[in-house]
Order: C-alpha cells, then structure tokens, then sequence
C-alpha cells in the first residue's frame, strides 16, 4: 500500500505535535505588533518571535526579528503575563543581562536563555533561575516577548506566545492544530501537573 507523501507528512507533523504536548516540550511562537501592548500602540512595528524548549542543557532557543520600529530598540524581554496584562521581566533577549544590545531598528536574532538567565519575579512566583517554571507558563499562555524603544519604553511591539500559530508546515494545518490545541491544552496541562 503506498500512501502519498504530502498525506504521511501531515500525519507525521500531527505526531511528532501531540508529542510534544504530551511531554510538554516543544515550539511556542508569535507574532509582534503594536496592539499586543496594554494599552495598544498604534506603531509600524512587527516582529516575530519564536522559543523552543531544548531539554539538555535545559534551556530556550529564542529567535526575535523585528522591523519598522518607530523608537530605537533598547531591551527586549520574555515577561510573565497572560494575553493582556503586563507582567514581569522573566529573561532579557537583548539590552542587557549580559545579552548583546538590541539592533536599532531591525534584526532578526537568536538568542539561548539559559537557567541562570531567568530573573526572579517573587510577586509572580517565579525564583531566579527557575527555567522549569518559566517554561510551565509557556505552556500555559502566560508568556510574552516584549520590544522596548526609546518611543515607547513601556514596550512598542509585543506578541504572546503559543503553540501552533505558524507551527504546521503547511498555513492550513498550522491554524487548525494551533487553535484545537491551544484550547484543550490549558486544562490538559494545568491538571497534569498538579
Ligand atoms: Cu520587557
């Protein structure tokens, strides 16, 4: 029986993505704007931002591109927050924390957030160098990367990172995954761990 290739591609990626949401690994991604920021900014900005999980060393692979910025970039974070409401600096991507400083105006940059790069947050509960703990509010939505500029210190472009969006090889099946997972995920996740 041959079964066609795009098909048991598909079938594979769907795999390997429960997978990782049963082991909790994985890829999170998101895209920048201004209207992620609390309050929205309106700002020619975007970005996109993605982390991956990798388990030896523990740690996160993070990429961070952004473009259009109209203030130069001074830091850029992952903060602990859910979608619409400011939280914390977790770990510095660039600007500081012993990370290189943030291109002006545009980059496209890879950075590995290790575990004595992850600041302690007490009001959130988040001790320093708890990479495990920042990588349960990954997987639970609670996690966004950030881009200050000097136009807008409080963050000019912001995106909250999920699984899915964009995680498919193909657009279609990317957003279909993205957004049945998302949903069952949280509660999966959160009683799992409990
Ligand atoms: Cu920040």
């Amino acid at each position: 029986m041959r079964i066609p290739l795009a098909i048991a591609a598909c079938a594979l990626a769907a795999i390997v993505a429960f997978a990782d949401d049963d082991d909790g690994r994985g890829k999170f991604k998101g895209r920048l704007s201004g209207f992620q920021e609390v309050p929205a900014i309106v700002t020619t900005g975007t970005g996109e931002v993605e982390v991956e999980v990798i388990e030896s060393p523990k740690s996160l692979r993070v990429t961070l591109a952004y473009s259009g910025l109209e203030g130069a970039a001074q830091a850029a974070h992952l903060h602990i927050g859910q979608r619409g409401v400011n939280g914390a600096v977790a770990a510095f991507l660039c600007g500081g924390g012993g990370k290189p400083a943030c291109p002006a105006a545009a980059t496209d940059l890879t950075v590995t957030i290790g575990v004595s790069d992850v600041m302690a947050i007490p009001a959130q509960g988040l001790n320093a160098g708890n990479i495990d703990g920042l990588i349960k509010a990954l997987e639970n939505g609670a996690v966004y990367a950030n881009v200050h500029t000097t136009k807008h210190a409080g963050g000019e472009i912001r995106a909250q990172l999920g699984r899915g969006r964009g995680a498919g090889r193909g657009r279609g099946h990317g957003e279909g995954q993205g957004q049945g997972q998302g949903e069952g995920q949280g509660h999966g996740q959160g009683r799992g761990n409990h």
